[in-house]
């Protein structure tokens, strides 16, 4: 891996970064608050390896938060970016690409007649949002407790107190008028969802179709079921926020691995392979609401944009065209389970792992974590000491035990291999 020298070292870069920016960072998560320490600062990364600028290396499995499924600086990608690049970094109008790309999209995902572009996650769910609300004329909405849809003020809030919960804001700046009108759900719950639904008129309940935001958290059988019943029951709009799971746990995301099809389905991360894309997209007869088609007002400068659309171009193609690569994650992902399931009974340590394809995660708790409340009995501390052991070992997890971990097609076996001995010794540490 060739790149500039380190023009300074991480605690110069990070004493200048908390200078300029929030909290030193541009995403709360990468200041590594649940953990300790000052996070590292990246000079580069190839395949599964990422690099700082003092010259530290680790086997990544941030994996830009699931973005990266071929591995970082993938070669294909980077050549389509930088070949898109010469022609223009962005026009602001129409290209073929974009069409190009929103044809595969809705090729590969089941429940898609069409979709529209956006530039971040948040962008895709607040969108998706406000033309379910629009579509069905109703403005409550139905989220689930430890599900993570962006920052948009409506999905910013905390359970407040009684049955079927009016959502309280979870961030100062959330009006309370807004909050109210989300109500939350527990995860796995179909009656929390019921009372929701006798509580209010409900526009849309969105939901992570496998929870990434809680931990791996899978979606037990007929949750998935249950949710399409009564929203069609309901006349409201399910919506898959499949931001995380969407082309990472099969070509159709999660709606095309447990075949339920949803109303409306948000997307992001892989589409763009870590260039800044997103989309939300579904039945004709609800996008056709959007403008310029429809009144319900979206726009985006660059929505579409040239380079994020030759990353998604180039990748979609390939796990399209070369299924094969699921197969070779999801053996690389079981053997990591089952490494690291042996090694915790080893170690007779209260500690599991959730897996559900790539997306894994080692909870501090023997308890099965079925939704957010299970969380509780997770051991942070012991979780920040098996976190920090693993980083000065050379393996770099998620910063914190509410994330999931994210195993790329660059996860060769050796390396598979070597993360299992790692994280045998810091999960020992983290307990003795
Ligand atoms: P962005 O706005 O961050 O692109 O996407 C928001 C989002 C929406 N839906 C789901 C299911 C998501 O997981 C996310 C973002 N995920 C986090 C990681 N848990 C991004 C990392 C960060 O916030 O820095």
């Amino acid at each position: 891996m060739t790149h500039p020298l380190p023009h300074s070292t991480r605690a110069g870069v990070y004493e200048r970064a908390c200078a300029v920016m929030p909290g030193g960072v541009n995403s709360p998560v990468r200041a590594f608050g649940a953990v300790g320490g000052n996070p590292p600062v990246v000079e580069a990364a190839s395949g599964s390896i990422v690099r700082d600028v003092d010259g530290r290396e680790w086997i990544d499995y941030i994996s830009s938060w699931g973005a990266v499924i071929l591995g970082h600086a993938d070669p294909g990608v980077v050549a389509a970016v930088q070949e898109a690049t010469a022609r223009g970094t962005s026009f602001g109008l129409l290209t073929e690409a974009e069409v190009a790309l929103a044809e595969l999209v809705v090729d590969m995902v089941p429940s898609l007649d069409m979709v529209r572009w956006v530039s971040s996650g948040t962008e895709a769910t607040m969108s998706a949002l406000r033309l379910a609300r629009a579509a069905t004329g109703r403005d409550h909405v139905i989220k689930f407790s430890g599900c993570y849809h962006g920052h948009a003020d409506s999905f910013l809030v905390a359970a407040g107190s009684g049955a079927a919960t009016h959502g309280t804001p979870d961030s100062p700046g959330v009006p309370d008028a807004l909050a109210g009108l989300t109500l939350l759900a527990r995860y796995n719950d179909l009656n929390s969802v019921a009372l929701a639904f006798e509580a209010e008129p409900i526009a849309a309940v969105i939901v992570e179709p496998v929870a990434g935001n809680m931990g791996c958290v899978p979606p037990e059988t007929g949750f998935l079921e249950g949710l399409r019943e009564m929203c069609t029951e309901h006349g409201s709009i399910l919506i898959f926020d499949e931001v995380m799971t969407g082309f990472r746990l099969a070509p159709g995301g999660a709606q095309e691995l447990f075949g339920v099809l949803p109303d409306l389905t948000t997307l992001g991360k892989v589409i763009g392979h870590g260039v800044p894309a997103a989309a939300y997209g579904g039945r004709a007869d609800l996008m056709s609401l959007v403008s310029p088609a429809g009144s319900v007002y979206q726009a985006g400068t660059l929505a579409g944009n040239p380079l994020a659309v030759a990353a998604g171009l180039c990748t979609l193609q390939r796990l399209a065209a070369e299924p094969e690569i699921y197969d070779e994650i999801e053996r690389h992902s079981a053997r990591l389970e089952d490494g690291l399931s042996d090694a915790i009974v080893a170690l007779d340590i209260p500690a599991r792992v959730q897996r559900v394809g790539s997306m894994w995660t080692v909870f501090m708790s023997d308890m099965p974590v079925r939704e957010f409340a299970d969380t509780d009995a997770a051991d942070l501390d012991a979780f920040a000491r098996f976190f920090t052991a693993a980083y000065e070992d050379g393996v770099l997890l998620p910063p914190s035990a509410f994330e999931t971990a994210f195993t790329t097609s660059a996860h060769e076996d050796d390396t598979v291999e070597h993360t299992i001995d790692v994280l045998t010794r810091a999960l020992d540490r983290a307990w003795t």
